[in-house]
């Protein structure tokens, strides 16, 4: 194992350049109240507008130095003027970042969005998909993100190969519309709100589209998303290998969809998850992934629950970074079963926390970055501020 500090600079060298190169996009919603389909909790400070949700989103970047950009959300971020939102957003020290469509929440849609079997649904959606293509043009987004509600909850209610080429149709048209930087990520998830088929529901229907598509045309891979049990690393792996993964969304889940704090639920899995994404380079320099948070604080105060999930990803890339790859792939070479596992484990269960704390405070940064942020102040003045918040979607 390579210890992690005292041994020298060289370590803390090649770890300081993996965490440098991790920058985690935190999402508009993350900052409003939220909730189950039982009860939305109300939370005191929350914003009551987009510009609001971009003030607390800096909030956790000016205490990480790590969360450089924000995710948008359309319509729950819809404003008059999206160039003026990102100037804000760059006068408080982050920038916009992807755009994530919703062509999930309109009575319209109840059958599905654009794999709708009426024409008039599908045209409705897809010209919002176009339209977001118009405000990444104006926030200077790269990224559009599509992830789509469309399924069906009985056999026989669709023709489920009709809607898989409806889907396409529509991708292909809104591919057709992104400009030369821009991308377009493709997320899946197995099921909800549909119960029998799911129109994108895994990665292989992601990147199968994605294929037909063209390079622009890359997959998110949402860690909620998945079947209790699912090896999500080795589809990280396998989609690396083919330069089709985009952009992960984080978050935790102990049964379904339940987007907690990344980490929460199983940092062996993120560590797992980590480990390949720096193995198959998606932390070097030309790497195109994207790090984004995809999570809900119903009952955690938000901007703290962002700042600890930022840290439990930049923990569990610590670890990654850690593994002694020499000594790896000698045990893996010579069929050392036992020997390549305990390299594995043995960075796993270091505790990287003293290293992190020295990376941030070379950067000027407080070392724990939760005390600095309770320290601040920050939650009293924007409970005194703001009146009347909105729910993370519909309000705002
Ligand atoms: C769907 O469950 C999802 O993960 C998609 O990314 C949505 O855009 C997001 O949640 C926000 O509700
Ligand atoms: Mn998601
Ligand atoms: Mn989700």
């Amino acid at each position: 194992m390579r210890p992690p500090t005292d041994t020298g600079n060289v370590i803390m060298t090649d770890i300081s350049a993996g965490l440098n190169a991790l920058a985690i996009e935190t999402p508009s919603w993350a900052y409003g109240n939220s909730g189950t389909r039982f009860k939305v909790f109300a939370q005191e400070g929350v914003p009551r507008d987009p510009f609001e949700k971009l003030a607390d989103a800096a909030q956790v970047h000016a205490f990480t130095g790590a969360a450089p950009t924000v995710a948008l959300h359309i319509p729950w971020d819809r404003v008059e003027d999206y160039a003026g939102l990102a100037a804000y957003a760059e006068e408080r020290g982050v920038t916009l970042g992807t755009i994530n469509a919703n062509v999930f929440q309109d009575d319209d849609y109840m059958l599905g969005s654009v794999t709708n079997p009426d024409p008039r649904v599908r045209r409705k959606a897809t010209d919002h998909l176009l339209e977001c293509v118009d405000i990444m043009d104006a926030t200077g987004s790269r990224d559009l993100k599509l992830w789509f509600s469309d399924g069906t909850n009985y056999p026989g209610q669709d023709d489920i190969r009709a809607r898989q080429e409806r889907l396409a149709e529509a991708l292909q048209e809104v591919y057709a519309r992104l400009g030369d930087d821009q991308r377009m990520l493709l997320e899946y998830k197995f099921f909800e709100p549909a119960f029998y088929t799911t129109d994108v529901p895994d990665w292989g229907t992601s990147l199968l589209h994605c294929l037909a598509l063209g390079p622009k045309a890359v997959v998110c891979v949402d860690t909620g998303h998945h079947a209790p049990g699912t090896n999500i690393e080795f589809i990280v792996a396998q989609l690396l290998r083919v330069g089709r993964l985009g952009a992960f969304d984080f978050n935790s889940r102990f049964y379904a969809d339940d987007d907690l704090m990344v980490g929460a639920a199983d940092p062996f899995q993120l560590f797992r998850i980590m480990h390949e994404v720096v193995r198959g380079g998606g932390l070097d320099a030309d790497s195109e992934v994207a790090f984004m948070l995809d999570q809900c604080h119903n009952i955690e105060p938000k901007i703290q629950g962002q700042i600890r999930s930022v840290m439990n990803v930049q923990e569990a890339t610590a670890k990654a970074l850690l593994i002694d790859t020499a000594a790896l792939k000698a045990a893996q070479d010579s069929g050392d079963v036992l020997g390549a596992n305990a390299v594995l484990m043995d960075a796993y269960n270091t505790d990287v926390r003293p290293l992190l704390a020295e990376w941030r405070e070379a950067k000027g940064l407080a070392g724990d970055p939760i005390a600095a942020y309770k320290a601040s102040g920050y939650l009293e003045k924007i409970s005194a501020e703001r009146v009347g918040g909105n729910q993370a979607g519909w309000g705002a």
